[in-house]
C-alpha cells in the first residue's frame, strides 16, 4: 500500500512575471509560489514530503488538450520583445506573456504530470504541485485568466491514456469558474468536474451563462459537470462544508473515481481580493481530508489561484499537512450555511437529480418554483453590491487579514500528539493483528477504576472481566484526554458499558461536547439531557423505547448487500450533525449485531477523523476482534484507505436520510440543503413584506 506525500516545486516557475502596468493581472506575482514554499519550510512540512522534480511537458502532452495553433503562439513568445509580448497578450482576456512564460508553463504542466506519475505508480499516496502559471481558465485554443495551458485537464487526459483510467474526479475549489476545464470535458463521461465559484448572478468574471448550476454537461457527459455558483460574497467555512456534504461528496462517492485531481485555488480563502470570501485556512484541511477518502487516497493537488500571499501560504500549508496525515484542526465559529448558499446548493441538487441516485427521490419542486420566483424578486429589489462595497483591495485590508491570520493560526495549530493510536495490547490476542502505528499503554489500576465508576455505573461492573477492560479503556482514553495520543482503541466485553463510562469520564474531565456514534445493539443509553453528549445510534431497527431527541438520534440503517452504501448516510446526515455539534471528542463504539460491514465502519472512522482535532476513541466489542486491524488502519489515516465497492443508496435509504434531515435541520443547521423549512419561512416573510411595500 502506498504511503507518503509528494511535493513538487521548482523555483524556475517564479520567472514568469508581468513586465508592464496592468491592474487586472498584477496580482498574479511570483511571490505566490516562493512565499508559499517558504511557509511550508517554516512549518517543517517540506522535509516530511517526498521531493519530486518538475520536468518540462512534451509538445505531445500539451497537444492532449490544446490545438497546435495555440502551442505555436505560446512557443513564439519566447523570442519576443516587450512590445510584442504586450501585443500578443492583448489577444486574450486577462493574460500576460514574459519571455520565460512558455518555459514556465511547460514546467507547470510537467510538474502536474510528474505528480500523477508519482501517485499512479504507488511511489507516494498523494501530493501537491506548486505551479505557475495556473491552468483552469485555459482553453483548447486560448490563454485566459492568468492561464496558458490547462495543467489539470492535461493531467487528467494523461492519466486516462497512460494508466487506462475510466473515472477521474476534478474538484475545482478555486473561487473562479474553471470554464476552460468545463469546455474541455463537457462531453466526456469519464471526467466528473465539480466547480464552485463566485458568480453573483453572472456579475462576476468571467460572467458566463454557462457557469450557472444548469450547465450539467453535454451528450454522454450529462450529469458529469457540476457548477455551484455563489451568488453572494462572504461565503465561509460552513458554506463550503455544506457544499461538500450535500453536493460534491455524495455524488463523488457514487461516481467512485480511480483518481482525484484538485484545481486548488486559494482565492476562495479569507482576505483574497478576487474572491472576497471568508473561509479560513483550516477549512482546506477538511476539504483535503474528505477527498482523501476517495480513490483509495490517490489525490493530486495542483495549485491554481490565490492572491492574498499570507492566506494563500497558510492554506497551502494546511493542505499539505493534511495530505501528510496529520490531525485536522477543529473548525471554529457558528456552523450554519447562509441562505444564499442553501439556495445555490438546492438548485444544483435539483439540476443533477436525474443523474445521481443519491439525489433522486427527493421532492422539493413547489419550493423550487417559489425560490426561483423570489430570487428574481430579491434581485430586482435589493442592490446586489450594497453588501460587498468594502473591496479588500486596499493595503489596510490586506494587513488586517494578515494580522487576523497570525493569531488565528496560532490558535488552531496544535502540537501533534506523540502517539498516533493508543491501545492496551500486552497479552491481548489481537496484538499481532494491529499495525505499527499502534502503541501500547499501561492499563489503569483496578482499584482506581472501581473508584471511578462506583459513583455511576457501579452496579453494572461487578464482573472482573468488565472491570479489567474498563481499566484498559480508561488508560487509553486518558492518553487522548492528556493529548499524548491522537486516538485510541479499546476492546470490551460490553461495548455499551465501556462507551457509557468513557462518555461520563470525558465530560467529567471537562469536555463540553462529546459525540458518540454507536453501531449495533446498545444496552445502556447514556443520559444526554445536558447536551454534553450527543449519541447517534446506528442500528438495523430501533430496539429501545427511547425516542429521538436533539441529543439522541437513532439512525436505522442496514448496509446493502451490493456494497458500501453507508456513505450517503455519513455525508447526508452524520457529518452535518457532527459538524453542527462541534464535538471536542468522538467515541465510536461497535457493539454486537452491527448492521454495517467493515467497509462502512472504516468509512465512518475515516470521515470522523475530520472532527475534534481527530480525537477518536474506538470501543470494539470483544466478540468482533477481527474488526481491530481495520479500525486501527482507518485511525492511522496516513495509509491508503480501502472502503470497498460503493453502491448507490436505494430509494428507501434516501428517504430515511431525508426524513431525519427534515426532523433535525432546525437544531443541526449543517443539515440544511433545501428550502423545506428555513427558506420557506424566510421567503414567506420576505415575500409578504415586499408585496406590502409595492402595493
Ligand atoms: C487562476 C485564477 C483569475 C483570473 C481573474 C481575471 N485566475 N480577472 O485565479
Ligand atoms: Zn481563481
Amino acid at each position: 500500500m502506498a504511503s507518503g506525500t509528494a511535493l513538487i516545486y521548482d523555483e524556475e516557475m517564479t520567472s514568469h512575471k508581468l513586465l508592464w502596468n496592468d491592474p487586472i493581472c498584477d496580482i498574479e506575482v511570483p511571490e505566490r509560489l516562493s512565499s508559499s514554499y517558504e511557509q511550508l519550510e517554516r512549518y517543517h512540512l517540506v522535509e516530511r514530503c517526498v521531493r519530486v522534480p518538475a520536468r518540462e511537458a512534451s509538445e505531445e502532452e500539451i497537444l492532449l488538450v490544446h490545438s497546435s495553433e495555440h502551442l505555436e503562439v505560446a512557443k513564439s513568445t519566447q523570442a519576443m520583445n516587450e512590445e510584442e509580448l504586450k501585443s500578443v497578450s492583448g489577444n486574450y482576456d486577462a493574460f500576460f506573456f514574459h519571455p520565460s512564460t512558455y518555459r514556465c508553463a511547460k514546467l507547470a504542466v510537467g510538474a502536474s504530470l510528474q505528480l500523477v506519475d508519482s501517485v499512479m505508480s504507488g511511489k507516494v499516496c498523494n501530493g501537491m504541485a506548486l505551479v505557475r502559471p495556473p491552468g483552469h481558465h485555459s482553453q483548447r485554443n486560448a490563454a485566459n485568466g492568468f492561464c496558458l495551458f490547462n495543467n489539470v485537464a492535461i493531467a487528467a487526459k494523461y492519466a486516462k491514456r497512460k494508466y487506462g483510467l475510466q473515472r477521474i474526479l476534478i474538484v475545482d475549489w478555486d473561487v473562479h469558474h474553471g470554464q476552460g476545464t468545463q469546455y474541455i470535458f463537457e462531453e466526456d463521461p469519464s471526467i466528473l468536474y465539480f466547480s464552485w465559484h463566485r458568480y453573483e448572478h453572472q456579475e462576476f468574471w468571467p460572467s458566463l451563462k454557462e457557469s450557472d448550476y444548469d450547465s450539467i454537461g453535454l451528450g454522454r457527459g450529462k450529469g458529469r459537470n457540476i457548477n455551484l455558483p455563489w451568488n453572494k460574497v462572504g461565503m465561509g467555512n460552513s458554506d463550503y462544508l455544506a457544499a461538500f456534504f450535500h453536493v460534491l461528496l455524495p455524488v463523488a462517492f457514487e461516481f467512485d473515481p480511480e483518481l482525484v485531481l484538485v484545481s486548488s485555488g486559494y482565492d476562495s480563502g479569507i482576505g483574497d481580493p478576487e474572491g472576497q470570501m471568508d473561509a479560513t485556512p483550516d477549512v482546506f484541511a477538511h476539504l483535503t481530508h474528505f477527498l482523501m477518502q476517495l480513490a483509495n487516497g490517490k489525490l493530486c493537488v495542483i495549485l491554481e489561484g490565490g492572491y492574498h500571499l499570507k492566506s494563500l501560504a497558510e492554506s497551502v500549508c494546511m493542505t499539505v499537512k493534511t495530505l501528510l496525515g496529520d490531525p485536522v484542526p477543529q473548525i471554529t465559529g457558528e456552523m450554519a450555511p447562509c441562505l444564499s448558499a442553501i439556495e445555490s446548493i438546492q438548485n444544483v441538487r435539483a439540476a443533477h437529480k436525474p443523474y445521481w441516485k443519491c439525489l433522486m427521490y427527493e421532492d422539493a419542486s413547489f419550493l423550487q418554483n417559489l425560490s426561483t420566483k423570489l430570487q428574481l424578486l430579491e434581485k430586482a429589489t435589493t442592490n446586489p453590491s450594497a453588501e460587498h462595497e468594502s473591496k479588500i483591495t486596499s493595503k489596510d485590508e490586506v494587513v488586517k487579514v494578515e494580522k487576523f491570520l497570525e493569531v488565528h493560526m496560532k490558535n488552531i495549530l496544535f502540537p501533534v500528539p506523540p502517539i498516533k493510536t493508543a491501545a492496551t495490547i500486552e497479552s491481548k490476542a489481537s496484538a499481532h493483528l494491529l499495525p505499527l502505528s499502534v502503541r501500547g499503554v499501561k492499563e489503569m489500576d483496578k482499584n482506581e477504576v472501581k473508584a471511578l465508576v462506583s459513583a455511576f455505573y457501579g452496579d453494572l461492573v461487578k464482573q472482573d472481566e468488565t472491570l479489567l477492560s474498563l481499566g484498559s479503556m480508561l488508560a487509553v482514553l486518558d492518553k487522548i484526554l492528556m493529548k499524548q495520543a491522537c486516538n485510541g482503541i479499546a476492546e470490551s466485553p460490553a461495548a455499551s458499558v465501556s462507551a457509557a463510562v468513557a462518555l461520563r469520564h470525558s465530560v467529567r474531565f471537562g469536555f463540553q461536547r462529546v459525540l458518540c456514534i454507536f453501531v449495533g445493539d446498545m444496552e445502556i443509553i447514556p443520559n444526554t439531557e445536558d447536551g454534553r453528549i450527543l449519541v447517534i445510534h446506528v442500528c438495523e431497527k430501533q430496539k429501545s423505547e427511547k425516542t429521538n431527541s436533539k441529543h439522541y438520534i437513532s439512525l436505522n440503517w442496514k448496509e446493502g448487500a451490493e456494497g458500501n452504501d453507508f456513505f450517503s448516510a455519513v455525508f447526508g446526515f452524520i457529518l452535518p450533525v457532527a459538524y453542527s455539534y462541534q464535538a471536542n471528542l468522538t467515541i465510536i463504539a461497535v457493539g454486537p449485531n452491527r448492521s454495517l460491514g467493515t467497509n462502512g465502519i472504516s468509512l465512518l472512522f475515516g470521515s470522523l477523523r475530520g472532527l475534534a482535532e481527530s480525537r477518536i476513541l474506538a470501543v470494539i466489542e470483544n466478540t468482533d476482534i477481527n474488526l481491530m486491524p481495520t479500525v486501527a488502519k482507518a485511525l492511522a489515516g496516513d495509509s491508503t484507505p480501502d472502503f470497498g465497492v460503493y453502491a448507490p443508496p436505494s430509494q428507501e435509504k434516501v428517504h430515511t436520510i431525508k426524513l431525519l434531515r427534515d426532523q433535525f435541520q432546525q437544531e443541526w443547521k449543517m443539515l440544511q440543503c433545501s428550502g423545506k423549512s428555513s427558506l420557506y419561512l424566510y421567503y414567506s416573510y420576505t415575500y409578504i413584506f415586499e408585496m406590502i411595500k409595492y402595493s
